[in-house]
C-alpha cells in the first residue's frame, strides 16, 4: 500500500491496510487482543496540518515491520491484531468528532481488547478516555503523556476539544497525569501547573533530555498509578528525529530513551490503552512513517509481552 497521491484530502477509508499486513498473523476478531483504531481527525490544527493522513501512513509503513522483536525475543503479532475501520471525522465539529471516537472505542473496549488509537490530532484521546472511563464504571487510571506541549489551555481556537487543551480535559475527567518531554507552554499553563501542584509530575525536556543518565525514568514510573494509559504525542520526540508533525520542537526525547521509558512503564504497570497522535506525514519522508509505525509496534510489544508470558505485573488488563 502507498499513501494516496492526492495529499490534499484524507485517504479513502476503504484503502487502509491492516496493521502490519501482510506479515502479521491473521486472527479472527474475537481472538485479537489488540485493536488498532485509526482516527484521522484533524479539526483544530494550529500550525502545520496533515494529521488526517497520519493513520494511513502509519498503517502503510507498518507493512515493513519485522514481526520478530529482537529486544523482547518475541513475535509481537502473537498477541493478535485487529485493525478497525477508521473513525469518520471529515467535516465533523469537534463535539461530533468526540462522540464518534467515543462510539468507535466502546465496542473493542467492551470486548476487553487493548485499544491502540492512531491519530490524528491529540484531541482524539478525549473520546477514547471517556469510553474507557465508561467501560470501567468511572474508575480512573493514570495517564503518561509524552509530548512537547503541556496541552493545558482551557480552550484553544474556539473549542475545548483542541489538541492544545487535551490535558485540561484530562484534569476535568479526574485523570491524574505525568508529563514527559514538555518544552513548550504558555505562562498561564505554567501557573496552572503551579497552582494545582501538578508541576511535580512534569518531567521537563531541558532536565531529562540534556543528560545522559536515565534515572528519571524510575521517577516517572513512581509517579504513575497501577493502571496507565499512554498518550504519546509524537512531537514529544526530538523534532530532528521526528519532523513530521504539526509543531516540531527541538530538544525532545531520543529514540532509545523513549523506548526505555515505554518499556519500564509497561513492565511495572498495567497498560489500559495507548495512543499515538499528531503524526503528520511528509511526502517522500518514509523514515518518519516507519518510525511512527515502529513506535506503535514497540508500544504494543512492551504493553502485552508480560501478559502473554504470564509475568505480572506487566501486561494489559481492561478491568
Ligand atoms: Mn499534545
Amino acid at each position: 500500500m502507498s499513501i494516496p497521491p492526492d495529499m490534499s484530502s484524507p485517504p479513502d477509508p476503504a484503502s487502509l491496510p491492516a496493521f502490519a499486513a501482510p506479515d502479521a498473523r491473521v486472527v479472527p476478531y474475537a481472538e485479537a487482543r489488540v485493536a488498532i483504531l485509526p482516527v484521522p481527525y484533524e479539526g483544530t490544527i494550529s500550525y502545520g496540518g496533515g494529521t488526517a493522513r497520519g493513520p494511513a501512513a502509519i498503517l502503510a509503513a507498518s507493512g515493513q515491520l519485522e514481526m520478530y522483536d529482537e529486544e523482547l525475543d518475541w513475535c509481537v503479532d502473537e498477541v493478535g491484531f485487529a485493525t478497525l475501520p477508521p473513525v469518520g471525522c471529515a467535516g465533523a465539529t469537534p463535539e461530533e468528532a468526540m462522540r464518534r471516537i467515543h462510539a468507535a472505542a466502546r465496542e473493542p473496549l467492551g470486548a476487553g481488547k487493548l485499544l491502540v488509537a492512531l491519530g490524528g490530532e491529540h484531541s482524539l484521546s478525549y473520546g477514547v478516555w471517556t469510553a474507557l472511563l465508561e467501560r470501567r464504571a468511572g474508575r480512573p487510571f493514570s495517564l503518561l503523556q509524552i509530548d512537547a506541549h503541556a496541552d493545558l489551555r482551557p480552550s484553544y481556537g474556539g473549542t475545548p476539544y483542541s489538541h492544545a487543551s487535551i490535558m485540561a480535559r484530562a484534569h476535568e475527567l479526574g485523570l491524574p497525569f505525568v508529563q514527559v518531554g514538555i518544552r513548550a507552554l504558555s505562562v498561564e499553563e505554567r501557573q496552572f501547573l503551579r497552582k494545582t501542584g501538578l508541576e511535580r509530575n512534569v518531567f521537563w525536556a531541558h532536565d531529562i533530555c540534556a543528560r545522559s543518565d536515565l534515572g528519571w525514568i524510575e521517577k516517572v514510573v513512581a509517579r504513575l498509578g497501577p493502571e496507565v494509559y499512554i498518550t504519546c504525542d509524537i512531537d514529544g520526540l526530538d523534532g530532528m528525529l521526528m519532523p513530521a508533525t504539526g509543531t516540531p520542537v527541538p530538544g525532545g526525547l531520543g529514540w532509545y530513551p523513549a523506548l526505555r521509558l515505554l518499556r519500564a512503564v509497561s513492565a511495572r504497570r498495567r497498560i489500559v490503552g495507548l495512543d499515538l497522535t499528531e503524526f503528520a506525514p511528509l511526502p517522500g519522508l518514509h523514515a518518519a512513517d516507519f518510525l511512527a509505525a515502529r513506535l506503535v509496534y514497540k508500544m504494543i510489544g512492551y504493553a502485552t509481552v508480560g501478559d502473554m508470558r504470564g509475568s505480572p505485573p506487566g501486561g494489559f488488563r481492561q478491568l
